[in-house]
């Protein structure tokens, strides 16, 4: 049996399906990547801006950059990769749906078994109480934005350093090393521990693809990598339901 054959397969016949996306799968959507030339924003890369210590040292600079976004997210659409995905869920009898995004757009497209790994853009939480308060206003005025108690405000959202939510990460670990079929859609795969997800359900004996337009360093490990945009690939992938 070739690997086009066994995806086949395991695509139509799998119970136990998770999904690991990243920027990639809204990148279609309009939404930036963090990496490469158009992760960046002014002259910041994301990667100074999402810590704990540029919030600490900037808040404001920080809350400029999510605000940003969030107008970006809110001018945006999901796109036929998130609806892939939502019908994916419909289904497998057993599917979870991890993602790196913080933009809602899988919910959005319909996606209701879903975690979020690294947090929420229209959440916020006080530094002072940990209170978290769901805020749309597009655009956030003023920045940053303070509590009632009169403490600040910050994205609750995972930045570097910061742990994830240690029942989503159990979560992701038990059902990564229970599937049968694991696809990572749109992730440089660098960011830990979502990286290691695929990882481990390779090791656990999952079938594991990948899809995405440049291989990544974990793209060795994957029973096959699928080239290209998720947008036109995912889409594809579900026909075989219908087979
Ligand atoms: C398309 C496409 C199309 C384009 N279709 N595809 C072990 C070893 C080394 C370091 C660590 C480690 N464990 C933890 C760390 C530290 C750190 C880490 O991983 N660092 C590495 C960078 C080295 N991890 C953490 O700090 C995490 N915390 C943690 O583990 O705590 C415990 C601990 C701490 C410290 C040490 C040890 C343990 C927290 C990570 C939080 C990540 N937060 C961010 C920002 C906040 C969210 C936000 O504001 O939105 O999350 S960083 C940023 O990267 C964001 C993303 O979710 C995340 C992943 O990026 P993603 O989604 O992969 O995007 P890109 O841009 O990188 O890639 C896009 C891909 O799409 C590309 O491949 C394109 O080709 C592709 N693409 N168009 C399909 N149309």
């Amino acid at each position: 049996m070739d690997v086009g054959e066994k995806l086949a397969q395991v695509f139509t016949h799998a119970k136990r399906v998770v999904v690991l996306t990243g920027a990639g799968v809204s990148a279609e959507s309009g939404i930036p990547t963090f990496r490469g030339q158009e992760g960046l924003w002014k002259t910041y890369r994301a990667e100074e801006l999402a810590t704990p210590e540029a919030f600490q040292s900037n808040p404001t600079l920080v809350w400029e950059w999510y605000d940003w976004r969030r107008q970006k997210v809110h001018a945006c659409a999901p796109n036929p990769a998130h609806f892939a995905i939502a019908r994916m869920e419909a289904y497998y009898p057993e599917f979870h749906l991890f993602t790196q995004n913080v933009d809602g757009l899988h919910r959005r497209a319909g996606s209701q078994k879903v975690t979020e790994l690294h947090g929420n853009i229209w959440r916020m939480r006080c530094v002072k109480e940990g209170k978290v308060v769901e805020d749309t206003r597009v655009p956030l005025e003023p920045l940053p934005p303070l509590c009632a108690c009169g403490a600040l405000m910050r994205p609750h959202i995972v930045w570097f350093g910061e742990n994830l939510d240690p029942e989503d990460l159990n979560l992701a670990f038990g059902l990564a090393r229970q599937c049968e079929l694991f696809i990572t859609v749109g992730t440089s795969a660098v960011v830990q521990p979502a990286a290691s997800l695929p990882i481990m359900a390779k090791q656990s004996g999952a079938f594991t693809m990948e899809v995405n337009p440049e291989y990544t360093p974990i793209s060795s490990y994957m029973d096959l990598t699928l080239l290209g945009k998720a947008g036109e690939i995912l889409p594809e992938l579900i026909k075989l339901f219908k087979v």
